[in-house]
C-alpha cells in the first residue's frame, strides 16, 4: 500500500536539504524520510527541520533506512556529485550512474509502488538509468527535466518585459544541459505572441534579445556555480512544484523528463518536453507544435543524450 502523503528524500546534500525545506514549508506531506550515505548528515537535517515544526503544518521528519521508504508515494533522488566550476553535467555520468546502481536495487527489492523523481545530474541520463534499473512502468519514473530551465526562462522574460513571470508561457525543452532549446515559436504572454508583446513594450531587436536570454538560461548554472559553488534553491522550488502536481493530481503541464517513445519522431530516450503530470506521474507526453529549426535542435539534443546512453551498461 502506498501512502501518498509520505515522501522520501535520498541524498541530503545542498539540493536534497533545500528541497526538503521547501517541502516542509509546502505542508504537502505528513511524513518525510531522509536518507544519505552520510547518516549523520541525514540525522542533522532531520533534527534541524523538525525544530521548525511549531511554525509549520504537522509532519514527521526523520532519518531512515530503505525499509522506511517502502510505502512512500514519492521517492526523490538527489544523491550524487554536483558540477564543479568548468564541469558540464555530462561529466558526472559515470560517478552518478554508479551511485544510482546502489540506490535503485534497494528500492526495487522492497517492491515500492511510489513514483520516482530523479533530480541528480545528468538528469535525463539518470532518469533513463532509473527506469531501466527499477523496471518500473515509465509513468512512475520522472526526471526534473527542464522544469528549472523553463522557470529561468520565464523569470528572465518577465524581467525583460516587466510582467509577472507567471503570465509568461514559454518552454525550454530537450536535454537539461548544453543542447537544450527554447521553443520561441509558441511563446506568448497571456495569449499575445511573444514578438508582438515585445513590440508593445518598445523592444524591437527581438531575435537578438531572445538569443541572449536563451544563452542566459543555458549558462546560468555555470554562472551560479562560479559565483557560489552550487545551485540549489531554484531546483528545490521546482521539486516542490512537481511534488505538488503529483500529490494534488493537478494534470498540470510541466517539462519533466520521462521516456519518449515516438513523440517528435524520437524514441528510446528520456528528456524534458511538456507533459501532463498528475497522481499517476506522467499522464501524457505532449507533442507541441515546433518550427522546423526547433525540431532539428530537439532531434540533435536527443542524439546528444543517446550518445551518452551508449556508453552505459545497465
Ligand atoms: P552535494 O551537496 O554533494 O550532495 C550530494 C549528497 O548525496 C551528499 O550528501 C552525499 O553524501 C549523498 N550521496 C552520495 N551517494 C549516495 C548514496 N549512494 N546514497 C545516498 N546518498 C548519497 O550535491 P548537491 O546536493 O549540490 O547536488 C546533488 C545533485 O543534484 C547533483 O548531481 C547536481 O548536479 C544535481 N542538480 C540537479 C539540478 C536539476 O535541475 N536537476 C539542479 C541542481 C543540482
Amino acid at each position: 500500500m502506498v501512502n501518498v502523503r509520505k515522501c522520501a528524500m535520498i541524498g541530503c546534500g545542498l539540493v536534497g536539504a533545500s528541497a526538503a525545506f521547501s517541502l516542509v514549508e509546502s505542508g504537502l506531506f505528513s511524513e518525510l524520510v531522509l536518507l544519505d550515505a552520510n547518516r549523520d548528515k541525514a540525522e542533522g537535517e532531520a533534527m534541524d527541520l523538525s525544530h521548525g515544526m511549531p511554525f509549520a503544518r504537522p509532519m514527521e521528519i526523520y532519518a531512515g533506512s530503505y525499509d522506511d521508504i517502502q510505502d512512500c508515494g514519492l521517492i526523490i533522488i538527489t544523491a550524487g556529485a554536483n558540477q564543479k566550476p568548468d564541469e558540464t553535467r555530462l561529466d558526472l555520468v559515470q560517478k552518478n550512474v554508479g551511485i544510482l546502481k546502489n540506490i535503485i536495487p534497494e528500492i526495487k527489492k522492497r517492491q515500492c509502488e511510489g513514483i520516482l523523481l530523479i533530480v541528480s545530474n545528468p538528469v535525463d541520463i539518470l532518469t533513463y538509468a532509473a527506469l531501466k534499473l527499477s523496471g518500473f512502468p515509465p509513468n512512475r519514473v520522472i526526471g526534473s527535466g527542464t522544469v528549472l530551465d523553463t522557470a529561468r526562462l520565464k523569470y528572465l522574460l518577465g524581467q525583460h518585459l516587466n510582467v509577472d513571470s507567471r503570465s509568461v508561457h514559454a518552454f525550454i525543452i530537450g536535454e537539461h544541459g548544453d543542447s537544450e532549446l527554447a521553443v520561441w515559436s509558441s511563446a506568448n504572454v497571456s495569449g499575445v505572441a511573444l514578438s508582438q508583446f515585445c513590440e508593445m513594450c518598445g523592444h524591437y531587436r527581438h531575435m537578438e534579445t531572445m538569443q541572449k536570454l536563451y544563452e542566459g538560461v543555458r549558462d546560468s548554472a555555470y554562472e551560479i556555480i562560479r559565483k557560489k559553488g552550487a545551485t540549489y534553491y531554484g531546483i528545490a522550488m521546482a521539486v516542490r512544484r512537481i511534488a505538488e502536481c503529483i500529490l494534488r493530481d493537478e494534470h498540470s503541464i510541466l517539462p519533466v523528463s520521462s521516456l519518449i517513445e515516438g513523440h517528435y519522431g524520437i524514441s528510446g530516450v528520456c528528456m524534458g518536453v511538456p507533459t501532463i503530470v498528475g497522481s499517476t506521474g506522467v499522464e501524457r507526453v505532449l507533442d507541441i507544435p515546433l518550427s522546423e529549426e526547433e525540431q532539428q535542435k530537439l532531434t540533435a539534443s536527443a542524439q546528444a543524450i543517446q550518445e551518452v546512453l551508449k556508453t552505459i551498461e545497465f
